[in-house]
């Protein structure tokens, strides 16, 4: 099978066969991943373009270079479409990533060694959210809040955002910004909660909505911007653009966070990138993107009940979003998140290993495993498909010492992949 996208590049056979490889890939096995989705042709297109050859620095009307006559349109239809979507005040669309993102708010707002209150990496926070590992660890000084601890109490499981924690940690500590938003935590995070914390102590409030923000378009979670000094995400997760990040925020704190992106931290931006975005704001504020991000979520709450009837654990027993964290043990006190995911891999199914809160193992192995509904939602499986995928999960992983077994998950696999093109999806 060739992509319809081969067409773009013809001469150059190493990536154009590449770019095949790897169309086949994403079309013939199930992609997992709570942080990936398929964009539409229309978004491809739009990062495929001509805007790439463009410098740009600066802002529309305040340019570095000359000829930015359209892509200052360009950039401010991005920037119009991005503040009607969520009802913000303004707009910045040209971080590059999540991380620029957040590193971006926290130069604008913050002096270095200044206090941050947020959430541990390895309780399902960001690396960005204080990470010993990322260089935000060291410009500023970060106290972590985690979950409550693990029930076995099915009506009251625990692992939920341990907000006595942090509003004693913000008491204590009295930090200037408090970072909410997760990348492995399956509920859904009130933004409420948090602007009570925060104006009790005094502190700013930045929502790093980077998986959610898909949802919150799609009117299925809380839109946090009402409550928050500032809202990170990124483009290419739940609101299926192209890869990128984005920060919105209230108007005092436009001039600081614009100065911060360019040139407290990046160089030129990716115009092809922000039309792209333009193209998926447009696309997350049409009626069948709420459609899409509500089925999402039932999706996930499927597949968690499934991969439950399966044995697997689910970390604070469910799911109120696009996520489902495993913890393994349950199914098997052998099997590691590295092992499952290369068994997985064999089998078809993409997925990526996780620690899970208070996890024996390191982040290199864990217990646990991420998985996510929003890309194979965009190709259309729904609540029986997903149940099924849990069945094929369960049993390559529990009869991964057969090759034979292996292979004939991968096989079904293959059919379900067959049944449900993601490209189809944008075009029938
Ligand atoms: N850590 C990435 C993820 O959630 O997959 C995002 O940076």
């Amino acid at each position: 099978m060739t992509s319809p996208f081969d067409a773009w590049i013809t001469e150059d056979v190493e990536v154009t066969t590449l770019l095949a490889e790897e169309w086949r890939r994403q079309t013939s096995t199930l992609q997992l991943i709570a942080s990936e989705n398929f964009a539409s042709p229309a978004v491809l297109a739009a990062t495929g373009s001509i805007l790439t050859n463009k410098y740009a620095e600066g802002y529309p009307g305040r340019r570095y270079y000359g000829g930015n006559q359209i892509v200052d349109q360009v950039e401010d239809l991005a920037r119009r479409r991005l503040t009607a979507l969520f009802g913000a005040d303004h707009a910045n669309v040209q971080p590059h990533s999540g991380a620029n993102a957040n590193v971006a708010v926290y130069q604008a707002l913050l002096e270095p060694g200044d206090t941050i209150l947020a959430m541990r990496l390895d309780q399902g926070g960001h690396l960005t959210h204080g990470s010993p590992a990322s260089m935000t660890s060291k410009a500023w000084h970060f106290v972590s809040y985690g979950v409550t601890p693990r029930h076995d109490d099915p009506d009251a499981p625990g692992e939920l955002i341990d907000f006595d924690n942090v509003r004693d940690l913000a008491r204590e500590h009295r930090p200037k910004l408090i970072v909410a938003g997760a990348t492995a935590y399956s509920r859904l995070i009130d933004p409420v909660a948090f602007r009570e914390i925060a104006d009790e102590v005094g502190a700013m409030l930045m929502f790093d909505s980077a998986h959610v923000a898909g949802l919150i378009a799609g009117g299925v979670h809380p839109n946090p911007v009402p409550y928050s000094d500032v809202v990170t995400f990124t483009t290419h997760k739940t609101l299926r653009g192209p890869r990128g990040g984005a920060i919105l925020c209230r108007e005092e704190h436009a001039k600081r966070i614009d100065s911060a992106v360019f040139p407290g931290q990046q160089g030129g931006p990716l115009e092809h990138a922000i039309a792209a975005k333009a193209v998926a704001f447009r696309e997350a504020s049409l009626p069948s993107f709420a459609d899409y991000a509500a089925q999402i979520v039932a999706n996930a709450a499927a597949f968690g009940r499934a991969l439950a009837e399966q044995g697997f654990r689910l970390v604070s027993g469910g799911t109120e979003n696009h996520m489902v964290l495993l913890d393994l043990r349950s199914f098997d006190a052998e099997l590691t998140g590295k092992q499952a995911q290369e068994v997985l891999d064999r089998a078809g199914i993409t997925t990526n290993r996780n620690t899970i809160p208070d996890d024996p193992r390191s982040a290199f192995v864990t217990s646990g495993l991420r998985v996510g509904t929003a890309a194979e939602t965009t190709a259309g499986l729904r609540e029986s498909e997903f149940a099924q995928v849990a069945a094929l999960m369960a049993r390559a992983l529990r009869e991964r010492a057969d090759e034979g077994s292996v292979a004939a998950v991968r096989a079904q696999v293959g059919e379900l992949c067959a049944r449900f093109n993601p490209y189809a999806s944008f075009t029938g």
